[in-house]
């Protein structure tokens, strides 16, 4: 399969390393032009189970070289999504598939104002990919990515999310196609409602979250306020989304959140497609969410140096 990444992040690496492995045709898309004339030269160095790889990765920062490709990935930030679309949309290639993999869902809204010619799906993955330099990945732990579609899908749209499920599975990525992946997204919204803005707060990693009282009555109550703001919205959640957030503590618990990472590295965070989203949901539907507004705040004030 002809296959573009869009964004050469932790998962985009991963996913190119994988799918490259994996006998597919894969090229990176960067929005830097330097950063992608370093990935052309140096390639990308995979690190999975103890043992290192070295793939060569065609990577360019000009869209127009998209033509001939059937898939294409967008793996940049829930905030760059907006300016990402903008720059391939005119060079989609036709009946090209895209999926999008980002944190949050404030992606719904530049996806869904793409013109009906664009193809779009949805993954939500729960690999683990860790950055340690441009172009250095650490596959961090094995999960399951799941795609679909937000509307019913025509036959030859379904076709392309199988044919997509089936080059994840043959490169080694655990992959399935979902009826209802807004649920998928959700679920995972709601974990990352619970866990990522708190670890980035208490600077600590993610078990830390279970054994400071504080920390874990405001995650309880965050998660409690983002699902009720999904089930008005019909929106199927688990019954117990909590007892699922503190789980993925305990599974994860020596993980660095994403957002812990960014607020370290300095960068700017997801918060306003996690917290923020919930928050914004809320003020639509009349439900107050305050606990996520106060955490939305505090990130932000950290994000600005001012906390
Ligand atoms: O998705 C994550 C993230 O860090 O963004 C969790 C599940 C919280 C794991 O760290």
């Amino acid at each position: 399969m002809r296959i573009v990444i869009i964004g050469p992040g932790a998962l985009g690496c991963l996913f190119a390393a994988r799918l490259g492995l994996g006998g597919h045709h894969v090229r990176l898309l960067d929005h830097t032009p330097q950063r992608a004339a370093l990935l052309a030269e140096q390639g990308v160095f995979f690190e999975e189970d103890g043992m290192r790889h070295h793939l060569a990765v065609p990577v360019t920062a000009d869209p127009a070289t998209l033509a001939d490709t059937e898939l294409l990935l967008l793996c940049v930030k829930a905030y760059a999504v907006r300016d990402a679309l903008a720059r391939v949309q005119a060079h989609w290639p036709p009946d090209a598939l895209l999926l999008a993999f980002q944190n949050g869902i404030a992606h719904l809204d530049p996806l869904g104002s793409l013109p009906p010619s664009c193809r779009w799906g949805l993954g939500i993955t729960t690999e683990g990919a860790n950055l340690r330099a441009p172009g250095q990945v650490r596959h961090g732990g094995h999960g399951v990515t799941r795609l679909g579609f937000v509307e019913a899908p025509g036959d030859e749209a379904r076709q392309q999310l199988v044919a997509a499920a089936a080059a994840f599975q043959g490169a080694g990525l655990a992959a399935e196609v979902v009826g209802d992946i807004r649920q998928s997204l959700w679920q995972k919204l709601l974990v990352n409602v619970g866990i990522n803005a708190l670890t980035a707060l208490y600077d600590c990693p993610n078990g830390a979250l279970l054994t400071i009282p504080a920390a874990r009555e405001r995650l309880i109550a965050a998660v409690e306020e983002a699902a009720l703001i999904a089930r008005a919205q019909d929106i199927a959640i688990p019954a117990d989304p909590v007892a699922i957030t503190l789980a993925v503590c305990r599974d994860t618990a020596a993980n660095l959140s994403s957002m812990l990472q960014d607020v370290r590295q300095k960068r700017r965070t997801e918060i306003t497609a996690i917290n923020g989203a919930v928050v914004a949901i809320g003020e639509r539907l009349g439900i107050p969410t305050p606990v996520n507004r106060e955490l939305t705040d505090a990130i932000q004030a950290l994000e600005q140096g001012v906390a």
